[in-house]
């Protein structure tokens, strides 16, 4: 095992690393910018390195710093954590030639993700259902793209290769406005991207958002740890997901499930990664792999039992994994809200010192928050300061936790979203389980209508 390793972001994410650390008996290096210097997790590590100024890309983005960091302070392997460098396989390739351990996948696994056109080839060829659509990225001719839409129908949606995570896309309803949107969103994607590729998909009007963690060891050993739903969001940022999805038939998540560690296993796949599917009438369609730790992996931990950054860090050390898919047993329901700096209906950021701060308790209770009474939320990054998970024997049950702890948490000094979180969490819809990636968009919407003088 690693005697020492280096954890290359900040906030929740950043403590939660640590912890998993602590717990094995690793010693931990942080680096941080001089916005974070005073983070409490930065004073509970074994040692820091300051390496920049505020903005990410001279600090957090920054790889050289922060491979000296690890060269200067020695240590063996480094977290990215999600976001910032957590999918950037140029890093993780530096990461490897520089003698340390990247505690992710192999740079050529986030390479293959990284082009949602090799994405979604290496799945279908290894077997996982996907959105009916171009073979590959689509032709320069425009007679044969709209072949290709004819055969597919519409509405389609037209996606850029570099793209993911919601950015570069455009819809289509008619053969009219087919060609024209095509290359408008070749030019967006070179621009963005470097990359003027694009492929086509049938459009799913009112899907699900349902994703499958999956952990795969060195010694081609592949497991899934069930499924979450991430229905709930606004503007490709979730704000609840929750473990199971509720109303899905067990044996459909079952065959879903196999596939993906059976694509793991295929592809010589390392570490943690999340299979995103649309989920429409009874079908599953898979879209996007992402290779890192994310946001959400709590609710599977707490239907698990299983710590996922634990795992990560063994398998980069090489261990095997410690169970059998067999062994791996879903057990309740768990709920995740995150907890955001920002205006609860108007969602502009909020950052400034909170002056008081009560997190909520009691069982099945978890808070993953680096923050504390007195601390100052920074401007220059993602408002999340804290995610709040409840845990139950039932859904209901574990509605019914997160809405006790949603009462007793108080968060003073800066706006949070917690008066939206505490609304969702009565709303009669979102209580019978199973709403779509447009509701709550539809809800704040109609909320605004309802509220217009
Ligand atoms: C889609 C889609 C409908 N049909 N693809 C958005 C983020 C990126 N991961 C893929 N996205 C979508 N792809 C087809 N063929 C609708 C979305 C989509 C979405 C997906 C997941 C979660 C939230 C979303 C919000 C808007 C659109």
């Amino acid at each position: 095992m690693f005697g020492k390793i280096l954890i290359a972001n900040r906030g929740e994410i950043a403590l939660r690393i640590q912890r998993a650390c602590r717990e094995m008996g690793i010693r931990t290096v942080v680096v941080h910018s001089t916005a974070d210097t005073d983070a409490k997790y930065v004073k509970l590590a074994d040692e820091s390195v300051c390496i920049g100024p505020p903005p990410s890309k001279d600090s957090y983005l920054n790889i050289p710093a922060i491979i000296s960091a690890a060269e200067v302070t020695d240590a063996e392997a480094i977290h990215p954590g999600y976001g910032f460098l957590s999918e950037n396989a140029d890093f993780a390739e530096r990461v490897e030639k520089s003698g340390f351990v990247f505690i992710g996948p192999r740079p050529e696994s986030i390479r293959l993700m990284g082009d949602k056109v090799s994405a979604k080839k290496a799945m279908q060829e290894a077997g996982v259902p996907c959105v009916p659509g171009s073979p590959g990225a689509l032709p320069e001719e425009p007679r044969e793209i709209v072949k290709i839409a004819r055969a597919i129908g519409y509405p389609v949606i037209i996606k850029a290769a570099g793209g993911g995570g919601g950015r570069g896309m455009r819809v289509v309803h008619t053969e009219a406005a087919l060609i024209n949107a095509v290359n408008m969103t070749r030019q967006e994607a070179q621009a963005a991207f470097g990359n003027p590729d694009v492929y086509m998909e049938k459009f799913l009007e009112n899907p699900r958002h349902i994703e499958i963690q999956v952990l795969a060891d060195q010694h081609r050993n592949a497991v899934w740890l069930g499924e979450r739903d991430c229905s709930m969001q606004r503007r490709h940022q979730k704000i609840i997901e929750e473990a199971p999805a509720p109303g899905i038939p067990r044996k459909v998540i079952e065959r879903i499930g196999d596939r993906c560690a059976e694509a793991c296993r295929r592809i010589g796949y390392r570490g943690a990664g999340t299979f995103e599917f649309l989920y429409e009438n009874g079908e599953f369609y898979f879209i996007e792999m992402n290779t890192r730790l994310q946001v959400e992996h709590p609710v599977t931990e707490m239907v698990t039992g299983i710590d996922i950054v634990q795992q990560q860090i063994r398998i980069a050390a090489g261990e095997k994994l410690p169970f059998k898919q067999r062994e791996i047993v879903m057990r309740g329901h768990a709920i995740e809200c995150r907890i955001n700096a920002e205006d609860p209906y108007k969602f502009t950021p909020s950052p400034g010192r909170i002056t008081a701060w009560h997190p909520p308790g009691g069982p099945g209770v978890r808070v993953d928050s680096h923050v504390y009474a007195g601390y100052f939320v920074p401007p220059y990054y993602d408002s999340m300061i804290g995610k709040l998970i409840c845990y139950g024997d039932t859904r209901a049950q574990a509605l019914a936790r997160m809405r006790v702890a949603l009462s007793e948490m108080v968060v003073e000094g800066i706006s949070t979203n917690i008066p939206l979180h505490r609304e969702l969490l009565l709303d009669e819809k979102f209580i019978r389980g199973g709403t779509s990636i447009h509701y709550l968009e539809q809800r704040l919407a109609a909320r605004q209508a309802s509220q217009m003088p």
